[in-house]
């Protein structure tokens, strides 16, 4: 595993299978409906499917129910109210997982992604397309140059030393609502780094397979709107919290997260590490033993 800040390594694939019943996987979904097929067939079949349907014009939400998934409809718009909506519609979940609904991420890689949250190694996992095998045109120059340009945001802004800001990605469910991310846009995926790496949580990548999208039309990265939308998004997520204080961090006060243990230490920044979120003490614990989600 690929990790941050001096982390040390932690090889959970040496170990026994991730139990991925315990986690549930949400893919925001807008007009996917060709690529659907693709993007779930993938998942080992214990996985727990949750597809954010927020607009879609097209038949996104019944082919996903036919193909077994759960579908969640989110009244407001923006990729980040879809995401939220999924992690509400799953109240027992343990772990969360999100990823895109185009079937341009391996479900296979899900155990690599989930597993060291699972085994209590990591609190945030991201799976790094630009660490792994990308399928030749998987991913523009500019879609390259971008996320290149986000993992510096979070080196210089946050003190997060990453290779991509990828969208497959893995949390504890109680952590993730303790961060009270507040976009619901294209910053959701920023902020939730950010505000992560603020409240000391371990921030690891793992190398992630990369596809062309399956089917269907680009919303974000493989459109000029989008690409625009999202910039301007994760602008105003960076420049508001570069401004602020988080004094919503607090809430994790209430959960007890690892400290630095043998298996490596928390990202926190340096220099904006100002010791909100918990004392180094705390530990995460587990209150759920099975997701249902
Ligand atoms: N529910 C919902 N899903 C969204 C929204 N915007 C984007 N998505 C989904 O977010 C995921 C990423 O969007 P993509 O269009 O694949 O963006 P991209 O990966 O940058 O572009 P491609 O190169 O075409 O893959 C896909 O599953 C989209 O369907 C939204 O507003 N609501
Ligand atoms: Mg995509």
């Amino acid at each position: 595993m690929r990790t941050v800040e001096g982390m040390d390594p932690v090889n959970h694939r040496s170990g026994r299978s991730p139990d991925l019943s315990r986690v549930t996987v949400v893919l925001p979904a807008l007009n996917e409906a060709a690529a659907l097929p693709t993007a779930l067939a993938s998942y080992p079949p214990e996985t727990n499917l949750v597809v954010v349907d927020n607009g879609s014009t097209d038949a996104t939400a019944a082919v996903a129910a036919r193909l077994g998934a759960r579908v969640v409809f989110e009244p407001r718009r923006g990729f980040g109210a879809a995401c939220l909506a999924g992690v509400h519609a799953a109240p027992d979940a343990e772990v969360i997982a999100f990823a895109d609904a185009d079937g341009s991420f391996d479900g296979a890689d899900l155990a690599a992604v989930a597993g060291p949250v699972l085994d209590g190694t990591a609190d945030l996992v991201l799976g790094s397309r630009l660490a792994g095998q990308r399928t030749p045109g998987a991913m523009s120059p500019l879609a390259v140059l971008e996320n290149r340009l986000l993992a510096c945001v979070c080196r210089v802004g946050f003190g997060v030393r990453l290779s991509d800001l990828g969208p497959f990605r893995a949390i504890r469910r109680d952590a993730l609502l303790a961060l009270g991310i507040r976009d619901r846009a294209q910053g959701w995926p920023l902020e939730m780094v950010a505000r992560a790496a603020r409240a000391g949580l371990r921030i690891a990548e793992v190398p992630v397979s990369y596809h062309p999208r399956a089917g269907g039309a680009s919303k974000v990265s493989g459109s000029l709107p989008g690409t625009l939308r999202a910039a301007w998004d994760m602008a105003v997520v960076t420049a508001r919290l570069a401004l602020r204080t988080f004094p919503d961090l607090r809430a994790l006060q209430a959960l007890r997260i690892p400290g630095p243990g043998p298996g490596g230490r928390r990202t926190s920044s340096p220099a904006h590490g100002n010791g909100e979120g918990r004392s180094p003490q705390t530990v995460i614990h587990s209150p759920h033993q099975r997701k249902s989600g």
